[in-house]
This record gives structure tokens, C-alpha cells and sequence, in this order.
């Protein structure tokens, strides 16, 4: 990233005076669970999020701006591909450490967790699952220090809870590969130096490819008038044409199991995303409801707000549950797509609905960017759409419980 660029940007942003005082519920003790590595993740991780994202996010989201210039800061604090191997550029990490680095930083903001769980996930993992040793070496050291920036490019525009219906081709020209087609809403698109794609080859079988930004044909064009992740920047994938060199596509895996697996690793960081952001909005509304008087006490006595509090805690409790129990079982290698896919749709759904009861315990005060809240709420909006909508989750629990797919 151009650091001159980055640091204008840094300039024109508004920093908030408000000290970011967040410390995280922690109803059943799931602090006795991690190990003293694991916690002391969570606080660098928490500590980075207080220091570089809680000042100037709300004006990013406001005003629709990426800071592009945390990018290399995610990949100093180990943000990008935690569970890689040290000597790819990742963490080397477990999957609860994992979770954590995204509840953290999701708890400041889902479009800053979106860049780290794609960096990670869907661009790193892939490379490092499906690549080859010359791949990995010259594209993961680069992504997990945020030297450059990836992105994913599966959904298109006339096919999202469907990939496999996907258009976008690639045929063999002898020395190199032809691609043409389209993706949309790619998460870091815009900004990326390379996306991990996935096109049909003349057999029409799905296969990842990498594309990098420079090549000819290749363009990234910004998505306009979101409501939602507006810290993040979202963009189309354009290819007219692109000649990728054969080296370039990943020979490991191929089918739509490929873009699958990635898809778990992240609707997993996701699950304990989702969390980070459901906690900041329960602490906001519980500080604010022990300090803001009506009918001459404070509204945290009224037995309504009580109610509200108290389920949004028996909701952030369990989810907690939920993510530390499947955590355990992506260490062990154990988990499914469906206990992914309950964890990704119940912990989201949890933290949208924590977002809207939340907002109403700040009255008018919630519609603000004065608070997180409203900001979370619209961010969740996506979450609860993206890396798989809440039916089509559903639908995969349905498929797991009866032997049916109900998807056609
Ligand atoms: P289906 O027939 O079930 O499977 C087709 C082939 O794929 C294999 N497979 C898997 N393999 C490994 N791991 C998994 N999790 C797998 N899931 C499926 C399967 O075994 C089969 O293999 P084979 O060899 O027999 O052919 O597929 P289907 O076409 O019926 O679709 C199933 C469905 C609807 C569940 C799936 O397509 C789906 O999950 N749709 C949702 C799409 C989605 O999640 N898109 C996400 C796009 S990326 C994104 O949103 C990033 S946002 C990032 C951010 O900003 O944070
Ligand atoms: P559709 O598939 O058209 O679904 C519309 C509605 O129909 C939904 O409610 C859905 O649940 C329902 N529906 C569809 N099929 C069924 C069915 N069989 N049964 C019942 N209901 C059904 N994609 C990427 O590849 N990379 C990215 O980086 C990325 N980032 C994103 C960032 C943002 C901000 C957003 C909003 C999306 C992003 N996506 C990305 C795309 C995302 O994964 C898709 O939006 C999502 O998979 C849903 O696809 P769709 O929007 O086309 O909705």
C-alpha cells in the first residue's frame, strides 16, 4: 500500500476524545476455559482495537472510508492467517486463539473483522491448502505482514447462495489460462493486490485461480451506497479477457469443496466475530442504563430494562459456549459444516437482535455515532447475509438432521 497515500488518509480523519472503557461480560467464567496465551491474545488484541480502531472508526463508518492504513498494523499484531504456519507469514496459532483475534476485533467493528477474516481465510488458507510450495512462498509472507492486500471472489451477481451455478470461465490457451466473468460484493476488492477466484474450466469444474491487480482485463470497481460495512470497501471483480499464467491457478483442490473449506474457516471466525460485537453493544446499553435518569432513577432499575439485559446476556452466554465448544473441535479436526453453520447463524442472529434491543435501551441517544450500537447494528445486517445467509444455514442444519438438501 502506497505509505504516503495511507498517511494523508490517517490525516483527514476524526479521532474520537472518548476513551473506548470496554471490558467483556463474562457470566459462566468462559475466561477459565483459555489458556494464559489465549488471554493474553485477547488483550493485545483488545489493547490494538482501544489504541487504533475505537478513535476513528465511527468516523471511517460515517463517512464511508476504509482505513487502509491498518492493514500492515493487522499484520504486525498477527491479525491476517492466524492458524498458517509461522514460516508461511501466519500465526501459527490454534483455532481458539483464532477466535478471539476475530471477537476482538469484531468487537470494534465487523468491516475491520471482515478484512482480517478474508486476508486469513479465504486468501491465505486457500493458497496455503490448495497451493503450490512456489505460491505459498511468494504470496503468504507478503499477506500475513499486510504487504499486500487479497480478496475472494466467489459470489456473482446472478449467483450467491448458489456458486455452483457460477459463469465465470477460464479456458486452456496453451501457455496461459483466458478468464472471463464477473463477481460481486467482494469484500476488499478495490484495494486488493491479488483475489483468489473461482471460475469453471471447459469441463465446467470449479477451480481457485489466482489474479493479480495489473494484469490486462483485470478490474476492481467500487460498490457504491452501502448502509453497511461502510468501513469496509466492497467492489466487483471485472475479467475481459485476463490472461493468467498457468502458474497461477491452484492445483490442490478442485470442485466447489475447494471454495467450501475456505468457507468454513471463516464462517467459524465469523461465529465468535458476531460475539465481539454483541458484547460491545450489551456494555454500552448497560452503562448507559445505570447512568441515565427518567421518572427521577436510573432507567436500569425499570423491570423492562432489566429484562432486556438480562436476555442479552443469557444469549451472549451461550453463544459464548457455542463458539469455545466448536473452537475445541476445529482444534481436534473434528468439526462439521453444519456445527459451523449453527454456530455461524445462532451467534449473528444473537448479536443482530442484542443490537436492536441494546439500541432501544439508548432511546434516541442509539440512532447516533456517538455510540457503537447503531453502527454494529447496520454492520450485522451483512453478517447475517454473507458467507452463507441465515436460511441457507438453516438449510444446511436441515440437510444434516434429515439426509435431505432442501437448497433446489
Ligand atoms: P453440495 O452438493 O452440498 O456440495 C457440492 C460439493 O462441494 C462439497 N462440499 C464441501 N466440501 C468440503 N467442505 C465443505 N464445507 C463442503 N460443502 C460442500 C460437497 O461434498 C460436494 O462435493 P462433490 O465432490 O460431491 O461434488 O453443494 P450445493 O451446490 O447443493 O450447495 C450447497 C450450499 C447451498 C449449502 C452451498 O452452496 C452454500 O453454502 N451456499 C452459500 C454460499 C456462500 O456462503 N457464499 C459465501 C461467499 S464468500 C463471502 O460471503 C465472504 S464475506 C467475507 C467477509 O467480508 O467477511
Ligand atoms: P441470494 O442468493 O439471491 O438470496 C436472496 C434471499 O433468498 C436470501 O434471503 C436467501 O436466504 C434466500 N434464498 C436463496 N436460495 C434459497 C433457498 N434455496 N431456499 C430458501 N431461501 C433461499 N461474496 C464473496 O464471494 N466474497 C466476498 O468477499 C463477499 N463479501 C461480501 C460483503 C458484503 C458486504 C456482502 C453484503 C456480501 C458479500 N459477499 C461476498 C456475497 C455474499 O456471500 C452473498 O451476498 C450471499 O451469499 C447471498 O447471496 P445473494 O446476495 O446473491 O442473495
Amino acid at each position: 500500500m502506497d505509505t504516503f497515500l495511507a498517511e494523508n488518509l490517517l490525516d483527514t480523519i476524526q479521532r474520537k476524545n472518548a476513551p473506548d472503557l470496554f471490558e467483556h461480560p463474562d457470566f459462566y467464567g468462559v475466561d477459565d476455559l483459555l489458556t494464559p496465551e489465549q488471554r493474553m491474545i485477547r488483550q493485545s488484541i483488545r489493547d490494538f482495537v482501544k489504541r487504533e480502531i475505537s478513535p476513528i472508526i465511527e468516523d471511517c463508518a460515517q463517512r464511508n472510508i476504509f482505513p487502509s492504513f491498518i492493514v500492515p498494523k493487522f499484520g504486525e499484531i498477527g491479525a491476517f492467517g492466524p492458524t498458517i504456519p509461522v514460516e508461511y507469514g501466519g500465526g501459527g496459532l490454534d483455532y481458539i486463539s483464532y477466535g478471539i483475534i476475530m471477537q476482538e476485533i469484531e468487537r470494534g467493528d465487523s468491516g475491520m473483522r471482515s478484512t482480517a477474516s478474508v486476508q486469513g481465510s479465504l486468501v491465505m488458507y486457500p493458497i496455503y491448502k490448495f497451493g503450490t510450495e512456489e505460491q505459498r512462498r511468494k504470496y503468504l509472507p507478503k499477506l500475513g505482514s499486510g504487504e499486500y492486500l487479497g480478496c475472494f471472489g466467489l459470489t456473482e451477481p446472478d449467483h450467491g447462495s448458489n456458486p455452483s451455478g457460477m459463469t465465470t470461465n477460464f479456458k486452456d490457451m496453451g501457455d496461459h489460462y483466458l478468464l472471463n466473468g464477473a463477481k460481486m460484493w467482494i469484500s476488499n476488492a478495490p484495494e486488493a493486490d491479488i483475489a483468489v477466484v473461482w471460475a469453471k474450466n471447459e469441463q465446467g469444474r470449479i477451480h481457485g485461480l489466482i489474479v493479480e491487480r495489473g494484469m490486462e482485463g483485470f478490474s476492481t470497481p467500487v460498490t457504491h451506497g452501502k448502509w453497511s460495512l461502510r468501513a469496509s470497501i466492497t467492489g466487483e471483480l471485472v475479467f475481459d479477457n485476463v490472461k493468467v499464467p498457468k502458474e497461477n491457478l491452484l492445483p490442490n483442490k478442485s470442485g466447489l469443496g475447494a471454495p467450501m473449506m475456505c468457507l468454513d474457516s471463516a464462517r467459524y471466525g465469523i461465529a465468535w466475530g458476531a460475539i465481539g460485537a454483541a458484547m460491545d453493544c450489551y456494555e454500552t446499553a448497560r452503562r448507559y442504563a445505570m447512568e441515565r435518569i427518567q421518572f427521577g432513577k436510573p432507567i436500569a432499575s425499570f423491570q423492562l430494562v432489566q429484562k432486556k439485559l438480562a436476555e442479552m446476556l443469557t444469549e451472549i452466554t451461550k453463544a459464548q459456549l457455542v463458539a469455545w465448544r466448536l473452537g475445541v473441535l476445529m482444534n481436534e479436526g473434528k468439526a462439521t459444516t453444519a456445527q459451523i453453520s449453527l454456530a455461524k447463524r445462532n451467534n449473528v442472529a444473537m448479536a443482530l437482535e442484542v443490537a436492536r434491543e441494546s439500541r432501544q435501551i439508548l432511546g434516541g441517544m442509539g440512532i447516533t455515532g456517538e455510540y457503537s450500537i447503531m453502527r454494529h447494528m447496520m454492520n450485522l445486517e451483512s453478517v447475517v447475509t454473507y458467507e452463507g445467509t441465515h436460511d441457507i444455514h438453516l438449510l444446511i442444519l436441515g440437510k444434516e438432521i434429515t439426509g435431505i438438501p432442501a437448497f433446489a
